[in-house]
Parts: structure tokens; sequence; C-alpha cells
């Protein structure tokens, strides 16, 4: 692509973090194979088995601590130093739940699907940090009731968060970057369909072609460790 790129917004989903040993999903031997979705993914899931799903993202949480960024995550954070160096801007909205992009550096982060480390208190609201295991018995720090607590994160019904601000970085893009995502998830899978109709510029950069593929104009394939520090350094000079 050789016209202005100044203002960037990517979308990333878990491919960009399964070089780090992270699992994504619907891939073969990814987290769908092992868990149906309805049990630990959706708040009906919760109702019935909170356990379950304090269990699922425990073990989740409790490995974070041991993956590391890999390269397409420190090459997407020197995308956007650069960028800002001159006078553009990058806006990272992340469907994933850990916290690789920032380990890496990166700063203007939205997390549309929540945070693992963080657990939020389904009685009063608060968000807090949380390195620790959940549990039914959890109390709240803010509102001091027992048994509210849930992890951070966005399930199957919900409404993602950040919608509003991810639309508008959309909106005023020069450019649309979707990384390691499916594209089978709403209204993430929908970005690349709203910036086209806004005269943005999208592509993608996944393993495959994503379910959404025909939607954009431009795409890499391959592991996202080469793909995303080969793309960076074409923006970036
Ligand atoms: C590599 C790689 C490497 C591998 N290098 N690449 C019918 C039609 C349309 C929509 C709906 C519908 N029925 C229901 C809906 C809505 C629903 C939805 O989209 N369902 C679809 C499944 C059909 N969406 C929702 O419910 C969302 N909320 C919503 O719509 O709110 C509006 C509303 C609310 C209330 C009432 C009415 C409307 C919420 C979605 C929440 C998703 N949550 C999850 C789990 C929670 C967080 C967690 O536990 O981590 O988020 S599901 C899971 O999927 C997770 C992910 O963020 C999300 C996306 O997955 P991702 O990242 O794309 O992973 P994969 O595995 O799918 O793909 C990995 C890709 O990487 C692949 O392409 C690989 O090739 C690639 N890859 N290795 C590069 N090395």
């Amino acid at each position: 692509m050789t016209a202005k790129t100044e203002n960037i917004v990517i979308l990333t989903g878990s491919g960009v973090s399964a070089e780090s040993g992270v699992a994504t999903f619907r891939d073969k031997d990814g987290i769908w194979a092992k868990y149906d979705y309805r049990d630990v993914a959706t708040p009906e899931g919760f109702a019935a088995n909170p356990d379950l799903v304090h269990s699922f993202y425990n073990d989740r949480r409790r490995k974070l601590p041991s993956v590391e960024p890999n390269a397409a995550h420190i090459a997407l954070a020197e995308l956007e130093a650069g960028l800002a160096a001159r006078g553009g801007g990058l806006t990272l909205v992340t469907q994933n739940v850990d916290d690789l992009h920032e380990r890496a550096g990166s700063k203007n982060i939205l997390h549309m699907h929540g945070e693992l480390g963080k657990a939020t208190c389904a009685r009063c609201g608060a968000v807090c940090d949380c390195v620790e295991d959940l549990s039914v018995d959890h109390g709240c720090s803010v509102c001091r009731q027992n048994g509210g607590m849930r992890p951070y994160v966005v399930w199957f019904g919900e409404m993602p968060r950040f919608m509003d601000e991810a639309m508008d970085a959309i909106l005023r893009a020069d450019l649309f970057v979707s990384i390691g995502t499916s594209g089978s998830v709403y209204p993430a899978a929908g970005f690349a369909g709203e910036a086209r109709a806004a005269g943005v510029r999208a592509m993608e950069l996944n393993l495959e072609p994503s379910e959404n593929a025909y939607v954009f104009e431009d795409s890499r394939y391959g592991p996202a460790t080469k793909v995303v520090p080969d793309w960076v350094r074409e923006i970036l000079g």
C-alpha cells in the first residue's frame, strides 16, 4: 500500500499471541476444542456452574506470567512509537484478554473483550486488578459483598467494551488492519466492513484467509511473528 498511512487502527485476535504459547479458540487444538463455549463463555454458563467458569479463567490467568510477548507484539509497539514520532497515531483494538500488547510496549490499547488480569463485581460494578484465583467465595473490595466477583471478560450475548472509541478511531483512520483473528465473532468481525463503507482501506495479516477475507483489499498470510514485523518495516520505511 503506497497511499498515506499515518493513522492506523489495528484489530488483533488470539492468532497474534499464538506463537507466545497462548491458545487460540477455533484452531484444531484451540480452546473450543476442549470446552463448550456455552459452558464457560456465556452469562448462562456462569450462572449454571460458576466453579467451572472460575476454574477455566483461573487456569488461563495462572499461565499469563510465564508467556512473553513475541515479535508481532513488539513490532506493533514499535509501529505505534514510529507513527507518533511522525505526527500520526495508532489505536490498537484487541479481542485478546492477555496483557502481551502492554508488556511489549503498546500504549493506546482498547481491550474490547476485557482483561484476564482484572475482575469485576456483578453487584456494584467495581473493576479491580486480579492476579489471584477467583472463586464464588471471593469478596468485593469496594462493596464488601461476597459471591458477585466474576472475570472481567466479555461473554457471548454481552456488549463488548469501548465500541464508541473503536468506531471513532476507525472512521478517522487511513488504514484498518486485522491481525490474527478468524473474523467469526461480531461486532469485531464487522469492523473491516464498517471501515470499507467509510472509505478506509482495510487489510488482513493472518495465518490463513479469515472468514471475512473477501472484505479486505490487501492481505499477507503467514505466522504473525513473520508477517507483522515485515509489514511494520514497510510502513515505517
Ligand atoms: C494465526 C496464528 C499465527 C493462528 N499467526 N495468525 C449471529 C450472527 C452474527 C452475530 C451473532 C449471531 N449470533 C450471536 C451473535 C453475536 C455474537 C457472535 O458473534 N457470535 C458468533 C460466534 C456468531 N457476539 C457476541 O455475543 C458479542 N456481543 C455482542 O454481539 O453484543 C451485542 C449484543 C448484546 C446483547 C444482545 C444483543 C446484542 C460478544 C462476543 C464475546 C466473545 N467472547 C470471547 C470469549 C471471552 C474472552 C475469553 O475468554 O478470552 O472472546 S469468544 C472468543 O472469540 C474470544 C475471542 O476474543 C473471540 C475471537 O476469537 P479470535 O481471536 O478470532 O480467535 P480464533 O481462534 O477464532 O481465530 C484465531 C485466528 O488466528 C485464526 O484465523 C488462525 O488462522 C489465526 N492464527 N495462529 C497468525 N501464529
